[in-house]
């Protein structure tokens, strides 16, 4: 198999940003941003997808806030694996995972089919959003605009939802990322069956 190996570098007048991906690693990680939760956050999803993940903010603009800084980075992680994607020739495609952590319970579905779109739910039961508090200088809208700009990038359907959520933000974000690195895990995978074909009945997806 060819490696499944990607490096970019995005420079914006905003940001600096350099990424490196092995999707067929082991799960280490060298992540260096100025949001510290992200960092955390960046970790367990490369280390539970098994992603060999570096990133690198050498600029940001948080002296505004984190908005550019947050959303160029979802941008970064989804192009990187896109380009380590390549064709997507033999791929599952689809991938599903749940992550519990306490009561709460973060699923992501993806589906790596060339368009972006995210779709977050939160509840179904539970506390109604406003009730989760911002916390370390990160909030619920911040981790939509993350998936968002990562979903948008990468080109792929995400669908992910946290089952009654925490009033303590860490937790929710913590089932998410977890779940995103076991779904996209699964989608990424090599599906023997496909010999090689691109999984779509296009026959191609870009
Ligand atoms: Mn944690």
């Amino acid at each position: 198999m060819t490696q499944r190996k990607a490096h970019i570098e995005r420079n914006s007048t905003e940001t600096q940003i350099k990424a490196e991906l092995n999707i067929d690693g082991t799960g280490k990680t060298h992540i260096k941003t100025p949001i510290k939760i992200l960092d955390h956050m960046l970790e367990l999803f490369a280390f539970h997808g098994c992603f060999d993940l570096t990133i690198d903010v050498t600029k940001a603009d948080t002296e505004i806030d984190i908005h550019h800084t947050n959303e160029d980075i979802g941008i970064v992680l989804g192009k990187v694996f896109k380009k380590a994607l390549g064709e997507k020739e033999g791929i599952r495609r689809f991938g599903s995972a749940f992550a519990p952590m306490e009561s709460t319970l973060g699923r992501t579905v993806v589906d790596i089919s060339g368009r972006g779109y995210l779709t977050l739910q939160i509840g179904d039961p539970g506390l109604p959003i406003q009730e989760i508090k911002d916390q370390e200088d990160y909030a619920i809208t911040y981790l939509e605009h993350f998936l968002e700009s990562f979903a948008h990038a990468l080109g792929a359907t995400l669908h992910v939802g946290i089952s009654q959520p925490s009033e303590d933000l860490h937790t929710n974000i913590e089932t998410v990322f977890k779940s995103l690195g076991l779904a996209l895990d699964s989608a990424t995978q090599i599906d023997p069956r496909r010999q090689g074909q691109v999984p779509s009945t296009k026959g191609i997806i870009d």
